[in-house]
């Protein structure tokens, strides 16, 4: 993949977990590479088809001075963040931030963190059968809520959602109605750091885990990672029972029919046609 690389780039900010770092401010040196492609800015010599690089570093000076962080880490996060926002040709970022002045009473040449984030797509299966009574919300409210939260997420953005359907509880356990949905995300979490966020606001809106495949307020699955496969103990991609479940097929068929299961090598569509066994109420 080609690159844009910045070095060495000086600031001067407030970022420190002592509050006299935060007062007096020091020296900090950003390192930064874009991965994007540069071929299309090769041919035409236009810089439309590339990324300004002094645009880059104008954004990376404000956002150092116009934040207090106390960690490195927060500081590029939020950078890497805010750079993925305004260049959507920017396929994957890593950044350095050196801290050569830091408060250690040793000598040393310098203390830095890098940070490397990639925009991926995943696809999440959504469904609710159960209002949260503390909030007095119900369903058709919980789902709407917990898009907003990932969309509203720094690190998320949703790219396109389904309508939302009616369906039959699946897998003998669950007893009431639930609605069911589909959006994909463009996220810059690894799968499980996506899984920790979605558990996250599936608490937030009221989820109790009693049992499997039980009623639920809120229930967010990973259907897919871009073509990843994953096979830990907490997370299997493609979602291990996805091609049995009309009700999540026919969501994902509105906003990627022709995505291709890199187990099954069929479609979407295709997985949807073979289905058995319907619970989607018409
Ligand atoms: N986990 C592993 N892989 C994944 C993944 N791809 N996405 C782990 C999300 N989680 C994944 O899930 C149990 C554990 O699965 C998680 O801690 C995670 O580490 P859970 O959400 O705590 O419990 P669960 O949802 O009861 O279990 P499971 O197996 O995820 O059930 P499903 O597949 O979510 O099915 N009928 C209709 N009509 N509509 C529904 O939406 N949903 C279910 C639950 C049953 N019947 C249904 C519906
Ligand atoms: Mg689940």
């Amino acid at each position: 993949m080609d690159e844009i690389r910045i070095e060495d780039l000086k600031v001067f900010a407030r970022h420190g977990v002592f509050p006299e770092e935060n007062e007096k401010g020091q020296n900090f040196y950003i390192n930064a590479s874009l991965e994007i492609s540069l071929r299309k800015a090769g041919m035409t010599d236009a810089l439309d088809d590339s990324v300004s690089y002094a645009e880059v570093c104008g954004i990376i000076s404000e956002e150092m001075q116009k934040h207090t962080f106390k960690l490195i880490e927060a500081a590029a996060e939020h950078l890497i963040c805010v750079l993925m926002k305004r260049f959507e040709s920017i396929r994957a970022i890593s950044l350095e931030i050196r801290k050569p002045e830091a408060p250690i009473d040793l000598e040393f040449a310098s203390v830095s963190v890098c940070l490397r984030r990639i925009r991926h797509k995943a696809y999440i299966a959504i469904g609710s059968n159960e209002e949260y009574a503390e909030k007095n919300e119900c369903s058709e409210e919980l789902v709407e809520d917990a898009i907003r939260m990932l969309d509203q997420d720094p690190e998320c953005r949703v790219l396109a959602r389904s309508s939302m359907i009616k369906t039959k509880p699946y897998g003998g356990v669950a007893t009431k109605q639930f609605i069911n949905g589909a959006f994909v995300l463009e996220t810059l979490y690894e799968p499980e750091a996506l899984l920790e966020k979605l558990h996250d606001i599936e608490n937030a809106c009221g989820r109790i885990r009693e049992e499997r495949w039980g009623d639920r307020t809120l229930d967010l699955d990973i259907i897919y990672f871009d073509n990843a496969i994953i096979d830990l103990p907490d997370l299997t991609v493609p979602h291990r029972d996805m091609a049995n479940r009309d009700f999540v097929l026919a969501p994902l068929c509105e906003i990627a029919p022709d995505f291709i299961h890199p187990v099954f090598h069929k479609t979407n569509r295709e997985l949807l046609e073979e289905v058995k066994e319907k619970c989607i109420i018409i």
